[in-house]
């Protein structure tokens, strides 16, 4: 059995032992993180995700070669929308909204180009990746069955945007019984301020439903 690891984290520092551990990383797709994407055509600061790219790709390799079970997600419909909540669909402005043909292919569907994972974090054969017709990584997907199949009790969540699909996320993971340890140089929002007291929300409280560390700290941790 490997020797539990411990990172130093807010609340307080994590430990988890790496042949139960998951890294996950949220929905770093072109739709939301290329600059000309959909993310950008909303007024959106796509400057604020990119700084996650370098220390992301740091844990990604790191995880990689500490054996960790890496699951991917990306944010997306089927292409007949079948999938899609009409008060989803409402959603954004009229001229850009889900389906509609956006700058990197039809927006936020699957198989387009906008719709895959960046270049730079592109998973590896064998990767899971799950497409998930929501915010949160386990409405819709085989999340929880993967990470039974696994024998994963901790995650460490990465990606963005951290108010949105990080924070789903993350709220039901600690609901369904997992420790989750978020990333903050990981993790990316749009607005600075809901980056700040998103990660603020995660760790008060004596981590009401988190932890938060940072890249270096995981990556001076793992073996
Ligand atoms: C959003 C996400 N913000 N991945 N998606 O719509 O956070």
């Amino acid at each position: 059995m490997p020797e539990p690891v411990t990172v130093p984290a807010e609340p307080q520092p994590f430990t988890f032992a790496p042949d139960q551990v998951a890294l996950v990383v949220i929905d770093m797709q072109r739709d939301f993180l290329l600059p000309g994407g959909f993310g950008e055509t909303l007024g959106n600061d796509v400057a604020q995700l990119a700084t996650v790219v370098p220390p992301l790709q740091r844990v990604l390799a790191a995880a990689r070669a500490a054996g960790l079970l890496v699951v991917h997600t990306r944010e997306g419909h089927l292409p007949d929308l079948s999938d899609l909540p009409p008060a989803k669909h409402r959603r954004g402005r009229p001229s850009l909204r889900i389906g509609d043909p956006g700058p990197y292919g039809r927006i936020l569907v699957r198989g387009e180009y906008g719709h895959d994972i960046i270049d730079e974090l592109a998973p590896l054969p064998g990767e899971v990746v799950l497409d998930k017709p929501g915010k949160g990584a386990f409405y819709g997907t085989d999340l929880q069955q993967v990470l039974d199949e696994a024998g994963v009790q901790a995650l460490v969540v990465t990606g963005v945007t951290t108010e949105v699909c990080v924070h789903t996320t993350v709220r039901e993971a600690n609901d369904r019984g997992y420790e989750v340890l978020v990333l903050a140089d990981c993790v990316g929002s749009y607005f600075p301020e809901f980056q700040r007291v998103g990660l603020d929300m995660i760790a008060a409280q004596g981590g009401i439903f988190g932890w938060v560390s940072d890249s270096a700290a995981l990556l001076a941790a793992l073996p």
